[in-house]
């Protein structure tokens, strides 16, 4: 079984890699982070970042809570001391790029476009743990076109994954306004805001009040998502959203993605990303299928 795929002129061994933030490289302890399709940065800031007050992390009965706030210690220290060890691999090392203004978007963009060894930017246009634009810019199309051309201009050659954000009315119309600005592909979705109490104390379980949600109980709506994306654009859908096992990848899949982004699930099992692709691989096998590419769109509904 052939398990390539496509995303613009990106081609990737296989369509399996790590949703950001839920993967670093000491993962190479665990597996041989070179059978990934790509790699994927936590999100990088333009300056460094103290995150969101503690607790960052809440487990539910239906999944999990974040509110990390993206601490950092910024863009130099990351293309200085991170960069070197990430190329340490071949995987094609995707970095998730977050910033507080279309202008330090654009920055940051040609600076990771003129560093050695990126081969996409993941522009993170969503975290939802961030009170002001962060958030703010993939809710609605004009301030998500506005940071997607903004990076476009800065960084003509790169290739530019925009992730999109399920906490938005029209999700199909911020996809439109990003692939019409610029972007190569759209990476849906981040986590959906959620919120947990503890009733004793009558307090939100998370330190900043909401967070984002991800695990299995996400994956219904991220599929829903990803299949309203894939009949909005042109260019490659990545789905992510409650993925764990290879059953689940061949949903998104089959919901138009051309790719598939594993979180919460490695926090579960640090080697899930690679049951997934074995699972991939014995679905094809078993259903006659050359190309896991054939997958991509399968059950969209006919033009
Ligand atoms: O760091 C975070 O709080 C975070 C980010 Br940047 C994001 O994009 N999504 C998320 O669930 N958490």
């Amino acid at each position: 079984v052939d398990l390539a795929t496509r995303i613009g002129t990106l081609t990737l061994a296989n369509p399996v890699m790590p949703a950001s933030g839920t993967f670093g490289p000491e993962l190479a302890q665990v597996f041989d982070l070179d059978r990934l399709g790509a790699l994927v940065t936590k999100s990088v800031t333009p300056e460094f970042r103290a995150g969101n007050p503690l607790p960052r992390l809440c487990e539910t009965e239906a999944g999990v809570l974040n509110s990390i706030g993206i601490p950092g210690k910024g863009l130099d220290h990351f293309i200085a001391q991170a960069m070197p060890e990430w190329r340490r691999f071949r995987a094609p090392l995707v970095v998730s790029l977050s910033a507080p203004t279309v202008a330090s978007f654009a920055d940051c963009a040609a600076r990771l476009a003129a560093t050695p060894g990126v081969a996409a930017i993941e522009a993170n246009i969503s975290c939802p743990n961030l009170e002001e634009d962060g958030r703010a810019f993939a809710m609605h199309p004009e301030p998500a076109a506005a940071a997607t051309a903004a990076m476009r201009r800065a960084a003509p050659g790169m290739p530019l994954w925009v992730k999109l954000s399920p906490n938005t009315g029209d999700i199909a119309a911020v996809a439109r306004a990003v692939e019409e600005a610029g972007a190569d592909a759209v990476v849906v979705a981040n986590t959906i805001l959620g919120l947990a109490i503890d009733v004793e104390t009558a307090r939100p379980k998370l330190g900043s009040g909401m967070g984002g949600f991800s695990g299995p109980a996400f994956k219904p709506v991220a599929l829903r998502l990803v299949w309203q994306c894939a009949q909005a654009v042109r260019i490659p859908v990545i789905g992510v959203g409650g993925i764990a096992t290879g059953e689940d990848a061949v949903e998104f899949l089959m919901a138009g993605a051309s790719a598939v982004q594993v979180g919460t699930a490695s926090f579960v099992s640090p080697t899930a990303m690679l049951s997934v692709i074995e699972a991939l691989e014995k679905f094809c096998a078993r259903k006659g299928i050359a190309r896991v590419a054939e997958l991509t769109g399968a059950a969209l509904p006919r033009a």
